[in-house]
């Protein structure tokens, strides 16, 4: 058996019950299968494979905390530090129902290799926990935060591991967060990023991923002789990375016609007027379906589809597996040419495939939204220097690293054969300079 797929066996064997963190890895090796190949004497005798697929440290723990109604709830709560090579960890801590040690298993593995593309020295890490902060009141959510740092506070520092957000998680937990972790440790330090920008943040962090994965399409499109302007574009999520690639794309000249939530998805043939979004979601905390309330042209569908609606571009930024082959076949025969994935790992294995197999322009995840991160490095180092930056300087520098990723990408892809597969480019590049740092440390 190869050394690839020897890996992938242990590691279902290993982990079992964990299929998030085998789709991951699955995909990764997949692609790693040449360059392991050319290299399998070296790699295998310093155990490469094997290390690279074991998270470094998982801790989990409880969470204790209060509700309204007096009442004590319990949740999970994780860390899970998967690779210090090349820096500290550094990841999102996701809030959602449906948090468990697989996701965070997935996206820790996708983090290691996303953090590397970025060029920063940033090793990979994630976080999290199974509370719901959906409806949940300022006080309980502040009750929630502050034991969970209490625990975490423990395991986490400025040169060790820095939490950020994710799903359920913005400016308002990380607040409530970093006051717990001064509270804890006397320390004001850049332990967390997303900060606010009274309290430590860098401008346009809030922005970053959205911005970043639209610039870095852009760049796609241009080195495919395609452009973004005049484009119609469908985009999932309504979070923070759905708004600000709506605002970037339609800076650029794009017109977005859809967005979504968990309960269904809104169409507006007009082109989504973002100030109105921005206020439902960012403000009041509601459901995407009130835009319709405001704007009585548009349709609200409750359900999926969101990816039934005609595009010329995807851009899915909700969640994992979000995106199946059925929804793949139905957005090619609608005419999409290109997808670009804000979230991670939204396209199941085989809608991945199938965007390949069919000529699609597709930019995976982990080099498509690794401009929040790099912009969460950026604040560290802002932190770091005791200086912040302009927008502008942040702007231009998420700029600049995603024109980069594109160009690792591309170009790994194309040395190892398989010129346009940005999936194989993407994992190949992230995993090169991973490697590298991993062999000079020796067995650790
Ligand atoms: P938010 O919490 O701001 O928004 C998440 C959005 O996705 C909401 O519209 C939410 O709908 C929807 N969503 C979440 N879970 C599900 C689900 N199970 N089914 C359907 N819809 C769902 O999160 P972000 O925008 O920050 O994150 C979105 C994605 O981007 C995630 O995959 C995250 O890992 C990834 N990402 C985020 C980065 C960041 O800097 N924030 C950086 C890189 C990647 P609802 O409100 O109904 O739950
Ligand atoms: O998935 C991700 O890259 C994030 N949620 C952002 C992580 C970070 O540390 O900014």
């Amino acid at each position: 058996m190869s050394y690839v797929d020897e890996i992938y066996t242990r590691v279902v064997e290993q982990n079992p019950g964990e299929p998030e963190f085998h789709q991951a890895v699955k995909e990764v090796l997949d692609s790693l299968r040449l360059v392991i190949d050319a290299n399998e004497e070296i790699y295998r005798n310093a155990a490469l494979l094997e290390r690279l697929v074991e998270p470094e440290r998982i801790i989990s723990f409880r969470i204790p905390w209060v509700d309204d109604a007096g009442k004590v709830q319990v949740n999970k709560g994780y860390r899970v530090q998967f690779n210090s090579a090349i820096g500290p960890y550094k990841g999102g801590l996701r809030l959602h129902p449906s948090v468990n040690q697989s996701i965070l298993k997935f996206l820790g593995f996708e983090q290691v290799f996303k953090n590397s593309l970025t060029g920063l020295p940033i090793g990979g890490g994630k976080g999290g926990s199974n509370f719901d902060p959906k409806g949940k009141s300022n006080r309980e959510v502040m009750a929630f935060c502050q034991s969970f740092m209490t625990e975490l506070s423990k395991y986490i520092g400025a040169d060790q591991d820095v939490p950020a957000g994710d799903i359920g998680v913005g400016g308002r937990e990380i607040g409530y967060l970093y006051g717990q972790y001064k509270r804890m440790t006397g320390l004001y330090e850049g332990v967390l990023t997303g900060k606010g920008l009274t309290y430590g943040g860098s401008l346009a962090r809030t922005q970053a991923t959205g911005y970043g994965l639209v610039y870095i399409l852009d760049e796609m499109l241009k080195h495919n002789g395609k452009e973004l302007a005049g484009k119609t574009v469908v985009i999932s999520g309504s979070g923070n990375v759905a708004i600000y690639a709506t605002e970037k794309a339609q800076q650029l000249g794009a017109k977005v016609v859809a967005l979504s939530d968990s309960n269904g998805y809104i169409y507006d043939k007009d082109g989504i007027k973002l100030d109105i979004v921005k206020q439902i979601k960012e403000v009041r905390r509601g459901r995407i379906k009130e835009y319709v309330k405001e704007v009585p042209t548009a349709v609200y569908t409750e359900g999926k589809g969101i990816w039934t609606v005609p595009c010329d571009i995807a851009l899915p930024c909700a969640t994992q597996n979000e995106l199946n082959l059925e929804d793949a076949k139905s957005l090619k025969s609608n005419g999409c040419f290109a997808v670009a994935e804000g979230a991670n790992m939204p396209s199941t294995r085989e809608a991945t495939d199938f965007f390949l197999e069919n000529g699609m322009l597709f930019m995976p995840g982990k080099a498509a939204n690794a401009g929040g991160v790099a912009t969460s490095a950026l604040e560290m180092s802002q932190n770091s220097q005791r200086l912040s930056w302009t927008f502008e300087e942040v702007d231009a520098k998420l700029k600049d690293i995603m024109v980069n990723i594109y160009a690792k990408t591309a170009d790994a892809a194309k040395r190892y054969g398989v010129e346009g597969n940005y999936v194989a480019g993407a994992n190949i590049a992230g995993f090169e300079k991973v490697a590298e740092a991993m062999m000079a440390q020796g067995v650790v």
